[in-house]
């Protein structure tokens, strides 16, 4: 993959990675084209990496339409494609990890130990192969975003990080390989996030500034569906993710819940 990339990258050719983990919906395709509108040269990874799930989570049942997810990328006409075995990025004795300290404890790395841990060991070692000159990443997972940046940042690697809007369905759930995993009943409720969110805004837009009262407004909206349970609705500040006392234009407002037992996400920045 390596020597593929630096022949393809030759003479100064934009090369562009969209690394993910595979199930592609119409989410990943976004970055996919923004990808292919931006570069010269498109690689697409798909890893299904193993730390970056926790053990009471769903490492063995995630979906893998390996076949499925190739003939996507063929489409949208990615150039390469790597995927390579779990020995492959971990070979055996791998006691190496990059953590992004603080802001893996926050939003998604509270409820989820050592998950942003293994998301940055993981693409930094595809930064590694690739040698992208940028790469694409959905503002989906902001948390993610915001500890990409940060490792690009504090490790000097030489990658421009874009991310790209949120892709949704048409009533505003957000698109998520996890939703396969929901009931049509859970697929209703799931709208729950969505609707706190824009509760939220709705009260951001009327005036609110104090992060308390606009937190309280989305719980008690998401509360208005008892068919879910909160894990956390928060107002951050988008680049350290830390709680904001007052709103203000370009804050996070980032929330998760749990419908059955599938964990979702969501999030709006504010204008
Ligand atoms: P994965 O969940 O496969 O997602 C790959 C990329 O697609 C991520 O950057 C994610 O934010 C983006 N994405 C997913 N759904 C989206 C949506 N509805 N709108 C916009 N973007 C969306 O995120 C990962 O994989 C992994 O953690 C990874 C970065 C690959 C490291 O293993």
């Amino acid at each position: 993959m390596r020597a593929e990339c630096a022949s393809l990258a030759y003479g100064g050719r934009r090369l562009g990675l969209v690394p993910t983990i595979g199930a592609l919906r119409e989410g990943h395709l976004s970055l996919l084209r923004a990808a292919r509108a931006e570069c010269d040269v498109v690689t697409a990874s798909i890893f299904v990496n193993p730390t970056q799930f926790g053990p009471e989570e769903d490492l063995a049942k995630y979906p893998r339409p390996f076949a499925r997810d190739s003939e996507l990328l063929r489409a949208e006409g990615v150039d390469l494609l790597f995927a390579p075995s779990v020995d492959e990025m971990y070979p055996a004795g791998a006691v190496t990890y990059v953590n992004v300290e603080g802001l893996s404890e926050r939003l998604c790395g509270r409820s989820r130990p050592g998950h942003f841990r293994g998301v940055a060991t993981v693409v930094s070692k595809l930064f590694h192969v690739v040698q992208p000159e940028v790469a694409f990443f959905g503002q989906k997972d902001a948390a993610q975003v915001a500890v990409i940046r940060a490792m690009v940042r504090d490790l000097l690697l030489p990658v421009e990080i874009v991310a790209c809007p949120i892709v949704r369905e048409s009533d505003g759930l957000a698109l998520s390989s996890r939703n396969v995993y929901l009931s049509s009943e859970q697929r209703r409720q799931a709208l729950a996030l969505f609707r706190s969110l824009l509760r939220v805004q709705e009260l951001y837009e009327g005036g609110e500034r104090h992060a308390t009262g606009l937190i309280a407004a989305g719980v008690e909206e998401f509360s208005r569906e008892p068919g879910v349970s909160l894990d956390f609705l928060e107002v951050v500040n988008p680049d350290r993710l830390e709680p904001l006392e007052f709103a203000k234009p370009g804050a996070l407002v980032a929330v998760a819940g749990f419908v059955g037992s599938t964990r979702l996400i969501d999030n709006v920045v504010l204008s």
